[in-house]
């Protein structure tokens, strides 16, 4: 599908999604978050992808959701048509992995876009900021959620309070953010740790990412527990055979999905 706010790309087996609204940094209005779900289906729906990228432009990842779209909304509008709410949860709902790529701003909804994803790869200009509360409203795409788990409350408050921004440095102290590279190298790392997990069973890498996403969602003892279930599961596929064998052997793995 074509699409309208959206670059789309396949190189090999990697799946790179770029924002693309340069006038208005990338902010997210409908329009985009709904063709990001759609992008996101038909990327999970392609046997070829086994990773995904997600970027922007060197200038912004997204400073945030739309705010001329967003600014005549009356309560009962944004209650009855949960504006952005039900395309957010496509797109924390797909199961393969996902790569943020963040040169420039990653504001409000931007950051929030970015920490849907399952890890963020920044560049040296990147900035992450909650800055909602200038705007009179609080975050609402997990914001205030997300942001706590990566880096604790005191930071988190700091940001959704002040509304200041975090530099990559300081993003990568915090542990928002798990590598800093050159604005120049951004995309060439995304896209070479995304091949890197594309040379895995598919299978394993969703079992992984389906089992760190639960330690969000339960206690340790549950999570522990679903995390050794998984464990025991994947010992019913072929790659596991095959990893295994391949070790042996002191050769490369062929995984086969299976
Ligand atoms: N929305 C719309 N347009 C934006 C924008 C945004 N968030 N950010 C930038 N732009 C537009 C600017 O209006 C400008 O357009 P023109 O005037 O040229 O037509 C163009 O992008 C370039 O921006 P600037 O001229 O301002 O560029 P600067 O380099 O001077 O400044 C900046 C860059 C990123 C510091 C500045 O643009 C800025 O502060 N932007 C706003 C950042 C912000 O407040 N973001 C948070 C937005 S609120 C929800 C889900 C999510 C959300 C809410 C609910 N639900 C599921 C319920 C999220 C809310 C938000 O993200």
């Amino acid at each position: 599908m074509a699409f309208e706010t959206l670059i789309v790309d396949i190189t090999d087996h990697v799946c790179l999604i770029k924002l693309n609204r340069p006038d208005a940094l990338n902010a997210l209005n409908t329009e985009m978050v709904a063709e990001l779900a759609e992008a996101l289906t038909e990327a999970e729906a392609n046997e070829k992808v086994r990773c995904i990228v997600l970027t922007g432009s060197e200038k912004a990842f997204a400073a945030g959701a739309d705010i001329s779209e967003m600014a005549e909304l009356s309560f009962v509008e944004a209650f009855l048509t949960d504006i952005y709410a039900r395309d957010a949860d496509r797109i924390t709902a797909t199961r393969k992995p996902i790569i943020a790529a963040v040169s420039g701003y990653a504001l409000g909804g931007g950051c929030e876009l970015a920490m849907m994803c399952d890890f963020i790869i920044a560049s040296d200009s990147a900035k992450f900021g909650q800055p909602e509360i200038n705007l009179g409203i609080c975050a609402g795409m997990g914001g205030t959620q997300r942001l706590t788990r990566f880096v604790g409350k005191s930071k988190a408050m700091d940001m959704h309070l002040t509304g200041r921004f975090m530099d990559a440095e300081e993003a990568e102290r915090a542990g928002l953010v798990s590598r800093v590279v050159p604005t120049r190298k951004l995309q060439e790392e995304a896209m070479a740790a995304a091949q890197k997990i594309a040379e895995k069973s598919v299978v394993t890498a969703m079992a992984v990412k389906e089992a760190v996403n639960r330690s969000y969602e339960t206690t340790l003892t549950e999570g522990v527990r679903f995390e050794r279930r998984m464990f025991n599961a994947l010992f019913a596929t072929e790659d596991q055979a095959e990893g295994m064998a391949a070790f042996k052997e002191k050769r490369e793995a062929q995984f086969r999905d299976k």
